[in-house]
C-alpha cells in the first residue's frame, strides 16, 4: 500500500498513525498538494491528501473513508471505531470536533499563508480562529482517561493538537487545556505517531504573516 501526502496535513498523519497501529506495512509518497498539484491530481481528481493505493492499484481518497476501509479489514475486535451503540457516538463526536477545528485552523492558515497579503481578510481569520476555539474548548471539557483504550477518537484528536501546534501555536499553547496536553502526550510517546512525525509545516509562500 502507498499513502500519499505529507504529515504535516493532520488527515494524512492520523491514516499514517492507524497503519501503523494496526500493522499494515505502507509505503510513503510524500509528494506535496501545493508543490506537486498537478501530479496529485493524476491520484486524486481533488487534488487533496491523503489518498492510500491499495495493491489491486485502487486508489481511496478521503481519511474517514480510508479509516473505514482500514477497520472493515481487521474486524470488529481491533477496529479502531467502536462498530455501534453510544461509544461509536460519542466517539464520532469527539472525532466531528477534532476535524472541524482541524477544518478552521486549515483555513485560517490558508487565508494567512497563501491568499496575497493584499487580499487576506481578518475578520475571517478572526472567525475561524473563534470557532477552532470552541472546538478545543469542549474538546478540552471532556473526560479522556489515560488507561482508555487508543482508538480513532484519541488518535485524531492526538493529530489535532500536533496540528494546531505547527500551523498557529498561539491556539494551544502547552498549559492551557491540561486534558489535551495528556491526550497529545501519551499519543506523541507511540511509534506509530513517531513514524509519522512532520518534519515542519509547509508554507508554500515567503510571505511573512
Ligand atoms: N475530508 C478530507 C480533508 C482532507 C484535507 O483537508 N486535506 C488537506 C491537507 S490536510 C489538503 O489536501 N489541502 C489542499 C487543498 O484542499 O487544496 C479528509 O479527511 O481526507
Amino acid at each position: 500500500m502507498i499513502l500519499v501526502g505529507q504529515y504535516d496535513s493532520p488527515y494524512t498523519r492520523r491514516v499514517a498513525v492507524s497503519l501503523g497501529l494496526l500493522g499494515f506495512p505502507f509505503e510513503h509518497d510524500a509528494r506535496s498538494v501545493f508543490a506537486d498539484f498537478d501530479s496529485m491530481r493524476t491520484t486524486n481528481p481533488l487534488g487533496r491528501v491523503p489518498s492510500l493505493v491499495l495493491p489491486d492499484g485502487t486508489t481511496l481518497i478521503d481519511s474517514a473513508a480510508i479509516l473505514d476501509w482500514l477497520d472493515q479489514q481487521v474486524g470488529v475486535e481491533r477496529a479502531l471505531l467502536p462498530p455501534g451503540g453510544p461509544a461509536r457516538q460519542q466517539a464520532l463526536q469527539r472525532m466531528a470536533l477534532a476535524t472541524g477545528t482541524i477544518d478552521k485552523v486549515m483555513a485560517a492558515a490558508y487565508e494567512r499563508l497563501i491568499r496575497p497579503g493584499a487580499y487576506r481578510w481578518p475578520d475571517w481569520i478572526k472567525r475561524c480562529r473563534t470557532q477552532a476555539e470552541g472546538g478545543l474548548a469542549a474538546l478540552a471539557a471532556l473526560r479522556w482517561p489515560g488507561d482508555a483504550s487508543l482508538g480513532q477518537a484519541w488518535i485524531t484528536t492526538a493529530c489535532m493538537v500536533g496540528y494546531v501546534r505547527l500551523a498557529d501555536p498561539d491556539l494551544l499553547p502547552p498549559g492551557r487545556y491540561p486534558s489535551l496536553d495528556a491526550v497529545s502526550e501519551r499519543c506523541e510517546a507511540l511509534p506509530a505517531f513517531q513514524a509519522a512525525y512532520p518534519a515542519e509545516y509547509f508554507v508554500p509562500t515567503a510571505e511573512p504573516l
